[in-house]
């Protein structure tokens, strides 16, 4: 690899690029980075064949499925496998083959809240309006900061970019942040809420448009909306006045933006990780959007519109406007009984999951592309319960935080050596769009693709053994995928024969296709911009975005109301029973102590979650893992700028150097995620020497948003002390 640059023609980027997209050659280099599997013994990681792995995974797996059954291996899915097309595809068969409910990801310290709420009100956990950045004149942010993140559930390249053109084309970006992120930095108004309050702001909004005889969902919504007095209703009592004291921002300037939104020609109301990983995370969610309807402002251009994606996916699929709805507790954690969300269980209670003795304790554990160690709260806890257990499998790139307890670590290929089509993220894209990548390496003979990995585990999870063929997997799969397409009436392929589609999906004629390319292959052609399989001819195929290596453009979002809907009603529900009838515990959150002391995260762009900080240029520089301080609050403990100060919560304590600043409220603490890189055992040479805090060794495992099970990452009390001596 000689450099990493930007692709000028591409469709959607035009050539920009993010500072970590461009260190992937490093990526590739790293030292660090595992080739071989690891195997656990006597305590020290040592490199095997991939044959002594995969004889060491069958032994481990069995043994504690023979003994303990199924129920007791647990699964946590990370964030990386969300951009991996291999696991995309994959994971879910490894999950189907596992066959435990005791399922984890990341979307439990993530977006999960979000997801509930659409899936609540518009069908689908997919169904995530997203604002339309390049069209509108309006755009009120919460809890979301682009110029480090570029962006989470609204996926574009150059977010800040397109920030700046709504300011160039006159109009206007307020940001509701308790620091003044680069984002606040960069718009027209910084609103200083105080950490874990948007709902109520949110709630008070709505009121204060009700009060003002100013809802008016718009022309295009009438008969499509149910549940529009009932919130009107539930919220009045959220009053501006009744709020300001506990969120922080005063009564006007509430009520000044909420009719803003409604006056401006076009806008939109977007939230994230601040509003999400929150007690209140589902409501602050549902709220988002109740704002963009009650505004005038959801399912029209400029304003917060639905993604429609190239792949088939759950908006996409099945009968048009009207669908099954959407539901949570299918089932109950064993411990404390916890609902399950989207077939997974919170990741907060994992441990808890694995340390409490009793039938379907988790014995075994099997991390995909996780870190939770340092991902999810109370990680000293976590980390103890890993040590208990009896087996552990990571399939990870690294030697880490987490992969440092399991007997058995699988490491994938460079990112460099894998095909590429980024099938979740586009879900919620801000235009239509279509890009695939081929590998710039082929693997090296006997080293394994990511899919391939997840497939023998798929396999030997089944009892197929050890050298199960990760292609005997993959041909049951495609199969029963084709099955399921043909049978579904709505789809376009509905009545045919699967043989032929099978057919012309694996042969010669189709580049002989297999794993994720082929999935991905049958994904696009029956999706909404698809060949069809020769209905229409010129629509998309892996062979077509082939053609296109810049990626194919098929327009920006329409508007998809009622056809987008699949709740059982045909309608939007505005007023969800399961978000009204917490509203109790919303109110009682208006009694919060606003002298408490709360800390919150916050993301730097060279860092990308826990595992980016052994590539030297990410990490170069003043050292970014500090404690962010108002000038009020350190003049009260003691402390000069740099110097340590011990940051403690229910759960547990760190010691960080402080970074004075008035970019932050006072009462308000800040400390990034995913640092803390100086545990023995980890192979991160270049991590270790800028080892940074774990700020999860604060976040508190029994601080939950009931409504979801999404962890509280952010509003965590604490207390501050100086470190005398140190
Ligand atoms: N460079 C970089 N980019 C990333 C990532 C990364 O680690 N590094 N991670 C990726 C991932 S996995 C995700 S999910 C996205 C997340 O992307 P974003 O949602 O943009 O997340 P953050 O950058 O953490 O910004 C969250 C902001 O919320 C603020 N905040 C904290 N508490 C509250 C609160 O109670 N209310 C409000 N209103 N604000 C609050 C914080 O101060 C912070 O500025 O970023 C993705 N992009
Ligand atoms: N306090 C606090 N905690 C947070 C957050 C926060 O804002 N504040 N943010 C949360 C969010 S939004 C997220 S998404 C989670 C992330 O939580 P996790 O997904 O658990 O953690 P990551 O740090 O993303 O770790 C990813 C792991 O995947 C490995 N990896 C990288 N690439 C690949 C690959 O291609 N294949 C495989 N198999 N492995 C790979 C890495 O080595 C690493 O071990 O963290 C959450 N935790
Ligand atoms: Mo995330």
């Amino acid at each position: 690899v000689v450099r990493i640059r930007g692709d000028m023609n591409d469709v959607f980027s035009k050539g920009y690029i993010c500072p970590k997209g461009s260190t992937l050659k490093q990526l590739h280099e790293d030292p660090d980075r595992l080739r071989r599997p690891l195997v656990k013994r006597d305590g020290q990681h040592v490199e095997v064949s991939w044959d002594e792995a995969w004889d060491e995974v069958e032994r481990g797996l069995t043994r504690v499925i023979d003994t303990y059954g199924r129920e007791s291996i647990g699964a946590y899915l990370g964030n990386p496998g969300a951009h991996n097309l291999s696991a995309m595809t994959f994971n879910r068969v490894l999950l189907g083959a596992l066959g435990t409910r005791q399922r984890f990801s990341a979307s439990s310290v993530d977006q999960l809240p979000k997801q509930v709420s659409a899936g609540y009100m518009f069908g689908t956990a997919i169904s995530v309006p997203v604002p339309d950045l390049d069209r509108t004149d309006y755009l009120l942010m919460l809890g979301a900061n682009p110029y480090a993140s570029n962006g989470s559930l609204a996926t574009a390249p150059d977010w800040p970019g397109r920030l700046e053109a709504i300011r160039a084309r006159g109009g206007r970006v307020v940001v509701v942040d308790p620091r003044r992120s680069r984002t606040a930095e960069a718009a027209d108004e910084w609103l200083a809420i105080r950490p874990g309050t948007d709902a109520l702001l949110l709630a008070a909004m709505v009121a204060a448009v009700f009060e003002a005889g100013e809802a008016d969902p718009g022309e295009h919504l009438v008969g499509h909306l149910n549940g529009v007095e009932e919130v009107h209703r539930a919220l009045a009592e959220f009053t501006p006045e009744r709020v300001e004291r506990v969120v922080g921002i005063d009564a006007a300037t509430i009520r000044r933006i909420a009719l803003e939104l409604c006056r401006a020609p076009r806008a939109a109301v977007y939230g994230r990780m601040g509003t999400t990983t929150v007690s209140f995370g589902t409501t602050a969610s549902w709220l988002v959007d109740v704002l963009n309807v009650v505004t005038g402002n959801l399912d029209i251009v400029g304003g917060a519109m639905f993604p429609l994606p190239v792949a088939a996916g759950p908006t996409t699929r099945g009968k048009k406007g009207v669908g099954k709805g959407f539901k949570i507790g299918r089932g109950k954690t064993r411990v404390r009984g916890f609902p399950e969300a989207l077939g997974e269980y919170p990741a907060a209670l994992m441990a808890e999951e694995i340390q409490t003795p009793g039938a379907g304790q988790i014995r075994a554990m099997v991390v995909v592309g996780g870190n939770p160690v340092v991902s999810t709260p109370n990680s000293e806890q976590l980390a103890g319960a890993l040590d208990s257990l009896d087996f552990m499998v990571s399939v990870d790139i690294y030697l880490n935080e987490t992969s440092r307890h399991a007997d058995v670590i699988l490491p994938p290929p460079s990112h460099l050596a894998r095909s590429h089509y980024d099938l979740a993220l586009l879900n919620f894209a801000l235009r239509s769009v279509a890009n695939y990548s081929e590998p710039i390496f082929e693997l090296p003979p006997g080293v394994p693709d990511e899919w391939e990995i997840l497939a023998r585990l798929a396999g030997i999870a089944q009892g197929l053994g050890a050298s199960v063929d990760p292609s005997t997997v993959d041909e049951v799969t495609i199969r029963s995928m084709i099955e399921s397409a043909v049978r579904d009436d709505t789809s376009v392929i509905a009545g045919r024969n699967p043989d032929d589609i099978y057919a012309a999906l694996s042969g010669p004629a189709n580049g002989l296709l297999r794993g994720p390319d082929r999935i991905l292959d049958l994904m696009l052609r029956i999706g909404p911009f698809g060949e069809g399989f020769g209905v229409n001819p010129d629509g998309v195929s892996v062979a077509m975005l082939k053609r296109h290596p810049h990626g194919v453009d098929f327009g920006a979002l329409v508007p998809r109301i009622p056809e987008v809907l699949r709740t059982p009603s045909g309608k939007i529900e505005l007023a969800p029973a399961e978000l009204i009838a917490d509203l109790p515990r919303l109110r009682t959150s208006l009694d919060h102590d606003p002298e408490q002391i709360l800390l919150v995260g916050r993301r730097h762009l060279r860092s990308n979650n826990s595992w980016m900080h052994n590539i030297r240029v990410l990490v170069k520089g003043k050292p970014r893992c500090t404690l962010q301080m108002h000038p009020d609050d350190a003049a009260r403990i003691g402390v000069a700028d740099g110097s340590p100060v011990r940051v403690t919560s229910r759960v547990g304590s760190v010691v960080a150097p402080v970074e004075i600043t008035a970019d932050i409220r006072p009462r308000v603490v800040s400390l990034p995620h995913g640092w803390g890189h100086s545990k023995s055992g980890t192979r991160q040479s270049v991590a270790r020497e800028h080892a940074g805090v774990n700020s999860n060794v604060l976040t508190d495992h029994e601080a939950i948003d009931p409504l979801s099970g999404n962890a509280v990452l952010n509003g965590i009390p604490v207390s501050l002390a100086a470190v005398a001596g140190e």
